[in-house]
């Protein structure tokens, strides 16, 4: 197993491994060069659905996403990402286009226990663009001034799937109306025990216990501070890629910039904490 470091502070890209044959001792490693870094990305996998999800299983629970139209129909814990982008009429769908492209965010804020982790396994990659961008919510954190560090801390955000502008069009109507759920903004992730800034523009509704200048003035505040100079990895996909994120301690977004005449299709999971 080779594991090079593409970025001072997260991201790893690991190869000489085949994920279908993994022991624990290979698999350990893996693991904590992920909680490590992020991010870690394991190349040139030949994978069918059932091995991913396996595979997917040795890092926990493995949950369908709420987006029921996007789900495999045969294994609904599989989003397909990049499928159906043109309509009957050959228009582009942008919200299947754009997925994930339209800010910095973690996945699964909207849900009580919040996704652990997202692993996504490259099926097609367009011949530019399409990379995906990390940032670490632990130099987030860091790079708080004191003062605002100690204004947030025991403060928790209410969060919605689509957040004040209700971007829920991958929801089915019935689903679009979750009540919102609480999380601390300083989050002390469960396996390092060190803390990062936990939020998500796109989701986020408002700060518990503050009015709603106020509040609103905070996100405008957290939105600008999420991300600081040197804290990202910017993934390149090659077909065969298999790339996992700790949303508990990462932002990511989609580069949303490749030509949508091609094809750009993964295989996607939602992890939870077991
Ligand atoms: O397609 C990508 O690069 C990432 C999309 C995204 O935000 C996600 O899968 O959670
Ligand atoms: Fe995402």
């Amino acid at each position: 197993m080779e594991i090079t470091y593409p970025a001072p502070q997260i991201g790893a890209v690991i190869s000489g491994v085949d994920v279908n044959r993994l022991g624990e001792g290979e698999f350990a490693r893996i693991y904590d060069t992920w909680l490590a870094r992020n991010v870690i990305c394991v190349r040139g996998q030949e994978l069918t659905i059932e091995a991913f999800i396996a595979y997917s299983r040795r890092f926990g629970i493995v949950v369908p996403h709420p987006s029921k139209s996007t789900r495999h129909p045969e294994h609904p814990e599989i989003t397909m990402l990049g499928i159906n982008k043109f309509d009957a009429a050959g228009k582009l769908d942008m919200a299947i286009y754009r997925r994930g492209a339209e800010g910095w965010h973690t996945d699964g804020a909207y849900d009580e226990k919040p996704f652990k982790a997202t692993q996504l396994y490259a099926i097609a990659v367009p011949s530019r663009g399409g990379d995906t961008l990390f940032s670490s919510m632990y130099a987030a954190y860091d790079a708080l001034p004191a003062e605002l560090k100690q204004r947030l801390e025991g403060r928790r955000g209410a969060f919605t799937y689509g957040g004040r502008t209700r971007s829920n069009a991958l929801l089915n109507p019935e689903d679009r109306n979750e009540p919102p759920v609480f999380h601390p903004i300083i989050r002390t992730h469960s396996e390092t025990g060190r803390k990062g800034l936990y939020f998500d523009p796109g989701k986020i509704l408002y700060i518990e216990g503050m009015d709603a200048a106020e509040s609103d003035a905070l996100i405008e505040e957290l939105t600008e501070r999420m991300i600081p100079p040197d804290a990202g990895y910017r993934h390149s996909w090659q077909k065969g890629d298999i790339v996992i994120w700790d949303n508990r301690c990462s932002y990511h977004r989609a580069a949303g910039d490749y030509p949508p005449e091609e094809d750009r299709i993964h295989w996607r999971v939602s992890i939870k904490e077991s």
